[in-house]
């Protein structure tokens, strides 16, 4: 392999030593791309186009050296000069373009069919500004743009593509490409990403997210999801998924022309997964490109289009179903528009039931249109794909019960194991033989659950992982953890349905029972990370109550040496990394049939952490991989949470005027605790947890509380604890996202 040392000697006359991290990060991001280039692009008749609104990548250089087979070498000749990897990579800046787990998996997932030499190219589009910076500033969060662009240069191409028509005036796109590796192969794949010719960066000012929504003209890509909770962000919205899909469907076309397609033969040559419903209006798109550009037929094209499209459905959530007013798309497109009144008529002529058309009362049904058009949708996971079957889109699958099928998610181990954490990676390899990188079974450490040597190596490799995630913590946001403490964690967006307000009013609890004197044999770490969206109050509300309470408990000498309560700041792909391998503890506590699958639980579980669980989303399948023993759960099953919903019998009040309930609650409003933050959020809070509890954190709440001591209890006995994580990941192959793209692909795509 290349000599760094020469390399360093040719791109800056000094030896690798004398580089700055700065320095080195350019050169390997420099000997990366050298190596991609050389690769030729996976070949196959038939090709998958990923359609996604979002793409949360993750800092690329540590994965694409490890996929390239560089990184063991890399590293050691970094090390030989006196540089660490680790430092080297904090000089990447991270392509955030995404809001959580839909944005995180599409990333997993190009890894896993570049990983498996399946012919697949992502599609989305190249927003200016990521997900929000999030900064803590009295207790609140506050949310600054990320330009990421600015500074990176992982971008290649940026060559001219296409003409998209909007109603008014048209655009020319600019075509960018990421390169995507496979583990391993000689081949690689791409990330397209569309901008707009003449974007205009310079309307959004460098410390604040607002900026003028009408300008579409210039600022069509500058931002992932605009605020949409006014009118001016939805029609952007549309605007931009136009834009995204109608260079999607011009690039599958000229692609397919020219391999060879005649286009009456297109499904033969391209299958489209749509990731969720944003990118629906390819339907659409592709058809009026066949017929108004190749001259086709309305019903050869409907029918083309309808044999070559799939959906993932990834929630069951009212508000996260798309509905867009036919005013709007009329106003973006009325050529689309059209087309999707033609495409109704259609459905309203041949089924009678309201609930599956797809125009009602001028408002057009994304999801309604990708499943009528397509064929497949697909939940991604057991329990959830139940529900889309069995209640929410119940009426469509009897119509379609063939196109219905569950394909349980995945992450990549590339990223999720050996980037994250070397050593667990490491000891795999000494106790499985290497393998398990590509066929993701580990369940070979089961003949070792009760081997006192590995047992003892993972504990090291656990307090390895904890070294790095305190020092992270501690650069991070100068927060220091105590060494020995156990590190209990939940990390996700923040929203109600997720329930970190449950966590909360556990923590009130721990605090006041510390207070009368019931310490716990060693310090608890609780570390909370999330964004909430901007125009989401109540979600911004939870933020502002945990921080108060880390600050109220850090400020207390009596419980701060027992108990602490961090929120990591601005908590994104690199924070996970350094957050997962550390935690003792994996909070998954949405109210159950609410979290259409969960990801983060399968990366806790492959890095050892204990799942603590409502049985909800994967959660579920983990519990019966794992067993009783390996796993605690709680709370009302999904079965009863429906229930209680479709009677309309939950009384929050009831729940709340328990004695034991009331005092957790009203701890949020005590003059002396509001004092210390803001009186309007608190109260906001506490009275929508009091009163509303939409999401039934006070039904599970006591079972949560006895179920979360035993864990702590059970913790301390060290033994036991060690082979419940080598339990868990034994198990954790089940989620490797090359099994489930295996499926995608056996199932739906059909490539190769
Ligand atoms: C919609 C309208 C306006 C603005 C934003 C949105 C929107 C954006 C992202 C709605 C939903 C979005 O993402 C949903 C999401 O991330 N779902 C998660 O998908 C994961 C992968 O399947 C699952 O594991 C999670 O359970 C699910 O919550």
């Amino acid at each position: 392999m290349t000599r760094l040392n020469d390399l360093a000697l040719s791109a800056y006359g000094r030896p690798l030593a004398d580089l700055s991290n700065q320095q080195a990060c350019s050169m390997l991001q420099d000997l990366v791309k050298e190596r991609s280039a050389a690769l030729a692009p996976t070949a196959g008749k038939r090709r998958l186009y990923y359609i996604s609104a979002e793409f949360l990548l993750g800092k690329l250089l540590t994965n694409n050296l490890i996929n390239l087979g560089l990184y063991e070498d890399v590293k050691a000749q970094l090390e030989d000069a006196g540089l660490s990897l680790s430092e080297v990579e904090e000089c990447e800046v991270e392509p955030s373009l995404g809001n959580g787990g839909l944005g995180r998996l599409a990333a997993c997932f190009l890894d896993s069919i570049a990983t498996l030499g399946l012919p697949g190219d992502g599609i989305g589009l190249n927003y200016h500004f990521g997900l929000f910076r999030q900064k803590f500033v009295q207790n609140q969060q506050l949310a600054l743009p990320d330009a990421w662009l600015g500074e990176e240069d992982v971008l290649v191409g940026g060559r001219e593509a296409f003409q998209v028509p909007f109603a008014d005036f048209t655009v020319t796109s600019k075509l960018y490409t990421i390169d995507v590796l496979g583990y391993g192969r000689k081949t690689k794949n791409r990330l397209r990403l569309f901008d707009l010719v003449g974007v205009d960066d310079t309307l959004v000012p460098h410390d604040s997210i607002e900026f003028d929504k009408r300008e579409v003209r210039r600022n069509l890509t500058l931002f992932l999801y605009p605020d949409d909770s006014d009118e001016d962000g939805r029609l952007l919205r549309v605007y931009q998924q136009y834009f995204m899909v109608s260079n999607a469907a011009q690039l599958i076309l000229a692609e397919a022309v020219e391999r060879g397609s005649n286009l009456h033969d297109l499904a033969d040559y391209a299958v489209v997964q749509i990731n969720d419903t944003h990118p629906t209006m390819v339907i659409p798109e592709l058809i009026r490109l066949l017929e108004e550009e190749h001259d086709m037929a309305f019903d050869e094209a409907v029918n083309i289009v309808s044999r070559m499209v799939a959906y993932t459905n990834h929630t069951i959530l009212a508000e996260a179903l798309e509905k867009w007013p036919l005013a709007f798309i009329e106003r973006v497109s009325p050529q689309i528009a059209a087309i999707i009144r033609k495409l109704d008529a259609r459905i309203a002529k041949n089924y009678d039931d309201p609930a599956v058309q797809i125009i009602q009362d001028g408002v057009v049904h994304m999801a309604h249109l990708a499943i009528h058009y397509g064929i497949s949708v697909n939940g991604v996971a057991a329990l959830h794909t139940k529900i889309l079957e069995e209640s929410e889109l119940s009426s469509f699958y009897r119509i379609y019960p063939e196109k219905f099928n569950n394909k349980t998610n995945g992450i990549t181990f590339r990223r999720w194991v050996m980037g994250c954490n070397p050593p667990l990676a490491h000891l795999l390899d000494t106790t499985l033989g290497s393998e398990w990188r590509t066929t993701g079974d580990l369940t070979g450490l089961l003949d070792h659950a009760d081997d006192q040597d590995v047992l003892s190596a993972l504990a090291d490799v656990k307090a390895d992982a904890k070294g790095r995630m305190r020092a992270f913590m501690l650069e991070n946001q100068g927060a220091h953890i105590p060494e020995d403490a156990i590190i209990d964690v939940q990390v996700k967006r923040i929203h109600e349905y997720k329930r970190q307000q449950m966590l909360a009013l556990y923590i009130i609890w721990k605090y006041l029972d510390i207070k009368n004197g019931n310490v716990p044999p060693r310090p608890i770490t609780i570390v909370f990370g999330g964004k909430a969206a901007p125009a989401y109050t109540i979600a911004q509300d939870i933020i502002h109550l945990i921080l108060t309470l880390s600050t109220w408990i850090a400020n207390d000498p009596d419980v701060a040496p027992h108990l602490q309560v961090l929120m990591v700041e601005n908590y994104n792909v690199t924070a996970a990394e350094h957050l997962i391998p550390a935690a003792d503890i994996s909070e998954q506590i949405s109210l159950a049939s609410k979290e259409a699958s969960g990801t983060s639980n399968m990366k806790f579980m492959l890095n050892g952490a204990v799942t603590l669980c409502t049985l909800d989303g994967a959660n579920v399948e983990i519990a019966d991989l794992v067993g009783e023993g390996n796993i605690y759960t709680f709370g009302a099953s999904s079965e009863e949470v429906e229930r209680l919903y479709a009677e309309g019998s939950y009384d929050a009040r009831s729940y709340y005027r328990r004695p034991g309930i009331k005092l957790l609650v009203d701890f949020m409003t005590n003059p002396h605790f509001i004092a210390m933050g803001s009186a309007e959020r608190l109260r906001r809070l506490h009275d929508d947890v009091a009163g509303k509890d939409w999401f039934m954190a006070l039904l599970d709440l006591e079972e949560y509380i006895q179920v979360k001591e035993a864990v702590y209890r059970d913790f301390e006995d060290r033994g036991a604890w060690a082979r419940k994580e080598l339990v868990n990941i034994a198990h954790a192959g089940t989620f490797s996202s090359d099994r489930t793209i295996a499926q995608y692909n056996g199932d739906i795509w059909h490539l190769g």
